[in-house]
């Protein structure tokens, strides 16, 4: 039962943190509010990628102690970006080593006079490691390239005269075999065939290794008393909504809490005081999902008051989090959404696009979105590591379902079941679980995908970190992505949800077109017979050169293409009405990879162009989505199917 999972999780989870992981302190979004102000860092930041041989002259240099530019030669650089695909210079595309980034920040006079003011310097992303100083002084150091880490910088603001602070940010992209994504670096001695010195970066997974700052910097204040981290979860008791709170404040002991909870129209509809309870919203608006409900994403806003009294007088901190009520829950056969079956039909994505690289833009995160919503898409998997804050919020807004995944992919070596990886892997899920705990939108998380599992530690490795997983989210149910045959998975016996990619007639049987209907009906009955869970196809494709047709059907072709993805639809609806819970197609769109003689000019598996363009597969999936949302949406507009949901979209 859940209440039985979420004991042994909490015994589990007890004892990990008894052996001092639990991370300090709350990651809220820095939003601004009548008590706290941002400022965004994005544009031109100075740069120098360190060439040395050893790759160390900025520390032996100490570049962070003065202005970049008096150590040598800098680059304009915008952030956020990759640093790769912005210049003409081949070396520095695929630059392995420590990268510098600088900037000076002008700061209002009230962040650096008034003491009772708290300055956060906040950075979303900085692929792989990060080392951060401000003035000189080292203030942070991050392992990790997708989630966010802080640094309260008021002493050294509040310190002097000066109204402007230099920040400097040294990043290294280099992967081993204890990083996630796990890599190596291999050098090659055989001087007959490689200049001195000489090494590579190799990797197991399928993406090119961007890197840099990839979402934006900010500067952010608090009262130095201040609302540090909230946890919300929700259920559902007949018509009445429960929101359960938890708040934690820093800085003081002595403090009022108020929460107020507000509907769509701004009306307060329940409210609470203290730092945990449970406020009861009758007649709840539930959340959503797109296409399921006439209504989708429903949002309620927690308005979170915080009251200090000082020997100065009173200080209030106020934080604003959108609140989505809903359930999830997993049966045997189904994926459950406030009771009812949910069927995911969807994509897998990447944070990738031409010149940014996996740096964050508007404009293209509006495109995706736009398109998703063209599609009927109601689902994607963060693949292969956490995406940014603001898509979270956009899935929340829009109703666009997520399985949200850890940057575990492409573990293969013994070297990456070491107890050093399971331990920041760990980590890697709490700072996950931190960050996107209260988004409605996230209905799972996945902690790898396509492990070698077979290795021995695999096994203690996996049980390990699903169970620690579902102990610090006891709320959502867990999987692992794996693209094994069946029963010798080491994941499947710990997850709620199976999730499996497979590439008949692609990697294997390549051309027999033929095959697939047999080969998926016999892996997805092998699967289910063995666990007895939920499925769902959570990677099939192939890739389709936009523009190149063949009829009858050839590899590479957008008809291969067509026809691959048809064969395996036949048997999603089949499948689909007994436990196959969803299908999510590889890939949204085109994106980068490394070279290799398999890639041209990265993987051509998207249904879209790398620039968003549609292929042929898009209309393919774009009926059959709106078809699925008929057939396997909830509409209680609706008597009984079909539920006629129409697309907006005129073509
Ligand atoms: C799958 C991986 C994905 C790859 C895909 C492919 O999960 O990252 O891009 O294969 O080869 O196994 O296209």
């Amino acid at each position: 039962t859940m209440a039985g999972r979420a004991v042994a999780g909490a015994v589990l989870g007890a004892l990990l943190w008894g052996c001092g992981l639990a991370l300090q302190g709350g990651m809220l979004y820095p939003r601004e509010s009548a008590s706290r102000e941002r400022k965004d860092l994005d544009g031109l930041w100075k740069f120098r990628a360190d060439f040395s041989e050893n790759r160390l002259r900025g520390f032996e240099q100490q570049w962070y102690r003065s202005p970049l530019r008096e150590s040598g030669p800098t680059l304009d650089m915008p952030v956020p970006s990759s640093f790769n695909d912005v210049g003409q210079d081949g070396q520095l595309r695929g630059f392995v080593g420590w990268v510098w980034y600088e900037r000076e920040a002008t700061l209002p006079q009230r962040w650096t006079q008034d003491l009772s003011t708290r300055v956060v310097l906040r950075i979303g992303s900085a692929h792989y490691y990060a080392i951060v100083w401000v003035n000189g002084v080292h203030v942070a150091e991050h392992e990790g390239g997708h989630l966010p880490f802080e640094a309260d910088i008021s002493k050294l603001v509040q310190s002097g005269p000066l109204s402007s602070c230099r920040i400097t940010i040294a990043i290294n992209n280099t992967l081993a075999p204890h990083t996630l994504p796990p890599g190596t670096i291999l050098y090659r001695t055989d001087t007959s065939m490689y200049p001195n010195r000489y090494f590579v970066q190799n990797t197991n997974f399928d993406f090119f290794n961007y890197a840099g700052l990839h979402r934006s910097v900010v500067l952010y204040t608090t009262p130095t008393t201040y609302i540090d981290d909230i946890d919300v979860t929700t259920s559902v008791d007949q018509n009445t909504g429960l929101v359960h709170y938890q708040i934690s404040i820093q800085g003081s002991e002595h403090f009022q809490l108020e929460v107020y909870l507000q509907d769509e129209e701004g009306n307060i509809v329940a409210r609470g005081t203290g730092a945990r309870g449970q406020l009861q919203v009758p007649n709840a608006h539930l959340w959503w999902p797109y296409l399921m409900h006439e209504h989708p994403a429903y949002l309620y806003s927690l308005e979170v008051r915080l009251t200090v009294q000082t020997a100065a007088g009173s200080m209030s901190d106020f934080y604003t989090l959108p609140v989505g009520i809903r359930t999830v829950a997993v049966t045997k056969n189904q994926f459950l959404i406030n009771g009812k079956p949910f069927y995911f039909h969807g994509v897998n994505k990447h944070e990738d696009s031409d010149i940014r690289g996996r740096g964050f833009d508007w404009p293209l995160l509006m495109k995706d979105f736009n398109l998703l919503l063209w599609l009927g898409a109601n689902a994607f998997r963060t693949s292969h590591y956490p995406y940014a804050e603001e898509v979270m919020q956009l899935c929340d807004q829009y109703g666009i379902v997520v399985i949200d995944e850890s940057p575990g992919v492409g573990i293969k070596l013994s070297q990456s079941y070491s107890n050093q990886s399971l331990q920041h892997h760990l980590e890697v899920m709490e700072e996950l679980v931190r960050r996107d705990k209260n988004h409605p939108a996230v209905v799972m998380w996945s902690v790898a995908n396509e492990p070698t599992s077979f290795l021995e530690p695999a096994g203690y490795y996996f049980k390990t970190l699903i169970a620690h997983t579902k102990a610090l989210d006891p709320s959502r149910p867990v999987t692992f992505v794996t693209n094994s045959k069946y029963d010798t998975d080491l994941g499947a016996p710990y997850v709620d949800v199976i999730c499996v990619n497979s590439y008949l007639s692609w990697y294997h049987d390549y051309g027999h077109l033929e095959v697939i209907q047999l080969q998926l009906a016999t892996q997805f009955e092998n699967w289910y017979r063995t666990y007895q869970k939920p499925i769902i196809q959570s990677e099939y494709g192939a890739d389709a050169i936009t523009g190149l047709h063949q009829d009858p059907p050839l590899m590479f072709s957008e008809e291969y293409q067509k026809s691959l993805l048809e064969r395996y639809h036949l048997v999603l609806d089949q499948k689909r009405k007994e436990y196959v819970v969803g299908e999510l197609i590889w890939n949204f769109a085109d994106f980068m990879t490394d070279q290799s003689p398999e890639r041209v000019i990265g993987n051509k598996k998207g249904i879209f162009t790398r620039q968003r363009q549609p292929k042929g597969a898009a209309f393919l999936l774009r009926e059959r989505y709106w078809k699925l949302a008929n057939e396997t949406g909830y509409h209680p507009a609706a008597e009984k199917p079909p539920y006629l949901v129409k697309s907006p979209f005129t073509w």
